[in-house]
């Protein structure tokens, strides 16, 4: 999975992106991308850790894109965040940061501190680059029919739907909105829509801020919002686990913001966990939720799909509450699960195969 971390110059993106990953921040101004692996915080790894004693423990990760700041002010910025929005169309997910904080020696994106007006003018400006795309992709396509080409029928049907794209994105709305069905979907992926992508919101506060909670009204369009400050929690992840909870009582915060952000991303994405263990490896591997087992079986290998026989599967929660596999077999909590199983957050499976 990857997350594209954007927001405005010096709003914190690499504060975030450090606090939530424990690596050194890049430093303000640098040009290009880094991509950073952030670790998915689970308790239940670290349980079946203890019982496993297991020679690796792999917690699922997502992949941070720490962007270059954007700047709309002028001609320069303007093509440097088009040239940016166009390397950015195959990602899973933007998380947009936004500036609360105030700090005299950080220049102020417009000379403003206004976190809903730099994410209203943020939005616009990936819908516009849509606009352009979707304009441009009609411009060719009606250039084509004029000439009898093979695959006239599917560029009548891609030239329809790109018009219904426009009219959406003209009358200022995204495309995640659109309500496009699968078929729909297959046929403009190529493109790779920004406004397609689901959007969550960071409000990168002040120290005294931490703990409220900040209204963007209408500007969220329901995506989910969450208000910390990089700052404070940078400097929190640089700490031991037991000075980091005395201080996070103290400043009033109750949960990190690598966990806040990390399952922010997970429900955003409509993700879940399933978990493998073994004396190798404990292991948890992040799949969308309604992912059948067959499915789930190529994550880990190919071969582990191809030969699939079934799943057997237990729950987190029956093996944590009976304590070890036996056990769960004993109260016939073990369950073999066929390919088309729904599996669930925190079954723990062993794929049978054969191949
Ligand atoms: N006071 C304060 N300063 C911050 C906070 N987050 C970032 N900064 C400072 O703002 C500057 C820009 O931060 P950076 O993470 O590099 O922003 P980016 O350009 O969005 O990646 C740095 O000097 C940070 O120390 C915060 O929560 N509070
Ligand atoms: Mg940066």
């Amino acid at each position: 999975m990857k997350a594209a971390v954007i927001g405005m110059l010096q709003s914190g993106k690499s504060t975030l992106v450090s606090a939530v990953s424990g690596k050194p921040p890049v430093p303000p101004g640098a040009p290009e991308i880094h991509e950073v692996m952030v670790p998915v915080p689970d308790e239940r790894l670290d349980w079946l850790t203890e019982l496993y004693k297991p020679a690796k423990t792999v917690h699922a990760t997502i992949d941070c894109l720490d962007l270059p700041g954007l700047n709309f002010t002028d001609e320069h910025g303007r093509a440097a965040a088009r040239k940016l929005f166009g390397q950015l169309r195959t990602v899973d997910l933007f998380v947009a940061v936004l500036r609360a904080f105030e700090n005299d020696s950080v220049p102020a994106y417009r000379n403003r501190i206004d976190p809903r007006k730099d994410l209203e003018e943020l939005k616009t400006e990936m819908l516009l680059a849509d606009l352009e795309l979707v304009t441009n992709r009609i411009e060719r396509l009606e250039k084509q029919m004029h000439k009898p080409t093979k695959t006239q029928t599917r560029d009548k049907e891609e030239l329809a739907l790109h018009h219904k794209l426009q009219q959406i994105l003209e009358s200022e709305k995204p495309l995640r909105q659109a309500a496009l069905n699968a078929q729909e979907l297959e046929l403009i992926k190529p493109l790779g829509f920004l406004t397609l992508r689901p959007m969550m919101i960071v409000v990168n506060v002040g120290e005294k801020q931490v703990g409220q909670t900040m209204d963007l009204g209408a500007a969220a369009d329901g995506a989910e919002v969450i208000c910390l400050s990089a700052e404070i929690e940078s400097e929190l992840a640089q700490l031991d686990a037991e000075s980091r909870a005395e201080f996070m009582k103290d400043l009033g915060i109750s949960k990190p913001a690598s966990a806040q952000f990390v399952q922010s991303c997970y429900r955003t994405l409509g993700l879940i966990s399933f978990l493998t263990v073994g004396k190798d490896e404990v292991r948890a591997w992040p799949i969308r939720a309604g992912t059948i087992a067959h499915e789930a079986a190529g994550r880990v290998h190919s071969d582990i799909q191809r030969g699939f026989i079934r799943a057997e599967t237990m729950s987190y929660e029956d093996l944590r509450r009976l304590g070890d596999e036996k056990a769960v077999k004993a109260a016939g909590r073990m369950r073999l699960e066929g390919k088309t199983y729904v599996v669930q957050d925190g079954d723990i499976i062993c794929f049978r195969f054969n191949v």
